[in-house]
């Protein structure tokens, strides 16, 4: 079994900080569970352009208050404490946040741990091909 804390992991090199928004990684591909999962706060007035091409995510609003819209569509879904979205179809999207948001975010397959969004919000593969679709 592993335990970790989240104040332990704030105070590491699993805590990721980029522009509106920073991450703890608690649980990496290093720990061979297939998947990994972070918390993630979102700063208020952050509005992130994201398309996770290389994989799938979960996320789920803990707290704070936004709002995510699937760019294919243009449907935008309100995300308030207890809403998860699921990034089943590696959907383009836009996050935005009107206040703090903290959230529990799961990737499949799991991050390696330094990963900040490209130019395309994307995560790239290390050492796996990269889709360009
Ligand atoms: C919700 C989202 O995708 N935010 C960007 C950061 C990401 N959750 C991460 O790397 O932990």
């Amino acid at each position: 079994m592993i335990v970790r804390t989240l104040k332990e992991a704030q105070n590491s090199e699993r805590r990721i900080v980029s522009e509106g928004w920073e991450s703890v990684r608690l649980l990496l591909k290093s720990d061979g569970m297939g998947f990994s999962f972070h918390i993630t706060t979102i700063h208020e007035g952050a509005e992130l352009e994201l398309w996770y091409k290389n994989h799938l995510e979960s996320v789920y609003c803990i707290e704070g208050e936004g709002e995510v819209e699937t760019m294919d569509d243009g449907v935008v879904h309100p995300i308030a404490p207890g809403t998860i979205y699921i990034l089943d179809k590696h959907d383009r999207h836009i996050l935005r946040c009107r206040r703090q948001m903290t959230m529990a975010c799961v990737f499949n397959p799991p991050l390696h741990g330094k990963e900040v969004h490209d130019a395309d919000g994307a995560y790239k593969l290390e050492g796996e091909e990269i889709r360009d679709d």
